[in-house]
């Protein structure tokens, strides 16, 4: 069965045609049950389409095309093919900038020239994966004269990539450029929040020309899609981006078939600003670090130390710097530096915590609301938030909130302030300000991250490998070492002494 088309009109004034289906085997076609998600622009509130949701029995048939894939055409594509492939996919996409940013910016509520970021990230991981393609060697092992051993670095399978919201191209692009680079197949599953951009991008695939069942794209719900692929048998690995409480469940059922995973999880980053740092310079990347993406990345430094002798200094130009800075509006508007959550799930949780920050006694000293600068009266729309007194035992320094909600704390020791930075379940990221080197490299050796940024704050690079520690995550995306997560090794022993009869 085929699906439908639909145009929808952008508040731009944009008219953008998407197949609101199911995509497998480079093909549109509809949920076996008829399953729906409805998406919601957040900055109205209002729905924007209903698009097909997978049950189990279209994550089957995805699956079966990605085997079929995999056993099929694409094991005969050499590297040079894959890279090839993957180049022309990142320019095509590069083209459709314009509707795609929409998009992005209609189901996530990012403003519109944050959204051309998300593109832009997704082409550069595949350009980058496409200079690896055909650069995945094995080795030759010296074990004597009686025979020839050597390795060789083969893909893994069928791939299960489960994505978050917060990046929804640029999430795909981490999952996909190093899968198809290795020679993998996929089933990709969005998240429900935002089932559109991905949508567009899917017939961007069959253009670029991409054998069918490469990339299959089921949008759906966690609980039915998600987990029927995360339980299928015809899946090697799984990939997946969200909370720590899902990665936890992943893990479990994964286990059914010893499923190889890679799991990027939650964070309460710290970042940590030094007597002698440069104020300016260090405000700026401390806001971006917790305001950027309204909040919602991974790598959010969200508790924020400082040292009590450029406490009260750095407190009165950082509020002012938010204040001047994360313009909150329409996402559509050029001005906006700050649009919606992404959903009222989100809203409402992230108020609950300024609420619970006032119950156990914190101080509110900036936002803790909704912001009364909604275009229309509508929106996801929180005001920049900033809560000072807080104690280690309270929710709001322990949980990730994934909001713009930062707590500040004032510390005197280094050996103090490293204590409290990997007081922590987590172990994602970390950040820091000094003038000076020596102390920039001890302090980064002794924090429990897996991204330390000095001097600088959450400017992750597709060449570089990312990842967590502790509770944060299993594995590497990106970089040389993103490889390793979708490629095996296989030893071949060439006996070459043939035995006397
Ligand atoms: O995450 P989920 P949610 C954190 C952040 C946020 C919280 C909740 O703290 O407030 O998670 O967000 C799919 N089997 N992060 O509810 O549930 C789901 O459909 C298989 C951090 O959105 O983890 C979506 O595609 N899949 C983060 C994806 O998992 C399942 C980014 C993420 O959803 C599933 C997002 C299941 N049982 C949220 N249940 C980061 N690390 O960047 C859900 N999913």
């Amino acid at each position: 069965m085929s699906s439908a088309k639909t145009t929808i009109t952008a508040p731009n004034g944009r008219q953008i045609t998407i197949n609101t289906g199911l995509f497998i085997s480079n093909e549109w076609v509809a949920p076996v049950k008829g399953q729906e998600i409805t998406s919601i622009n957040p900055a109205t509130e209002e729905a924007i389409v209903s698009v097909s949701a997978a049950g189990p029995e279209d994550v089957d048939k995805a699956v079966s095309a990605a085997r079929a894939a995999f056993e099929g055409s694409w094991a005969d594509v050499v590297g040079t093919e894959r890279g090839r492939l993957l180049m022309k996919l990142a320019d095509i996409v590069e083209a459709e900038m314009e509707p795609l940013a929409t998009l992005v910016t209609m189901e996530n509520g990012k403003p519109y020239s944050q959204a051309t970021g998300d593109v832009e990230e997704m082409c550069g991981v595949f350009r980058y994966y496409a200079g690896w393609a055909d650069k995945t060697y094995g080795q030759t092992i010296e074990t004597g004269r009686q025979k020839f051993t050597y390795t060789l670095r083969e893909p893994i399978g069928v791939c299960g990539q489960i994505i978050p919201w917060n990046y929804p191209l640029g999430m795909a692009g981490w999952k996909l450029g190093p899968c198809l680079a290795c020679g993998n197949t996929t089933v990709l599953k969005p998240a429900e929040q935002t089932p559109l951009s991905i949508l567009y991008f899917a017939d961007l695939v069959v253009k670029a020309g991409f054998p069918p069942g490469v990339i299959n794209i089921l949008n759906g719900y966690g609980r039915e899609t998600g987990s029927a692929i995360v339980d299928h048998p015809g899946i090697d690995k799984i990939s997946f981006t969200g909370s720590t409480a899902t990665g936890r469940q992943i893990m479990k059922s994964a286990a059914v078939n010893l499923k190889n995973i890679t799991l990027e999880t939650g964070g309460k980053s710290p970042i940590i600003i030094f007597d002698d740092a440069d104020i300016k310079h260090a405000i700026k990347w401390t806001h971006y670090g917790i305001m950027g993406n309204m909040g919602q990345i991974c790598t959010a430094t969200s508790r924020i130390f400082i040292h009590e002798r450029i406490y009260d200094d750095f407190m009165k130009l950082f509020l002012a710097y938010i204040e001047k800075i994360s313009i909150v509006g329409d996402p559509f508007h050029e001005k906006t530096w700050h649009g919606p959550q992404v959903s009222k799930a989100q809203y409402e949780r992230i108020l609950s915590y300024a609420e619970s920050a006032r119950q156990e006694g914190a101080r509110v000293l900036l936002g803790g609301k909704a912001s009364s600068n909604k275009p229309n009266g509508k929106g996801y729309f929180i005001e920049p938030t900033v809560v000072g007194d807080v104690k280690s035992s309270m929710k709001v320094y322990k949980e990730e909130i994934f909001g713009p909600f930062a707590v500040v704390v004032k510390f005197s020791s280094e050996q103090e302030v490293i204590k409290a930075a990997n007081d922590t379940e987590y172990g994602l990221a970390a950040a820091l300000f000094t003038t000076d080197v020596t102390r920039a490299v001890r302090i980064s050796q002794r924090l429990h991250a897996g991204n330390v940024w000095i001097n600088s704050n959450n400017n992750s690079d597709f060449r570089v490998p990312f990842g967590g520690m502790k509770q944060s995550g299993i594995g590497r995306e990106l970089g040389e070492a993103g490889l390793e997560a979708y490629s095996t090794l296989k030893a071949v022993h060439l006996n070459l002494v043939l035995a006397n009869p």
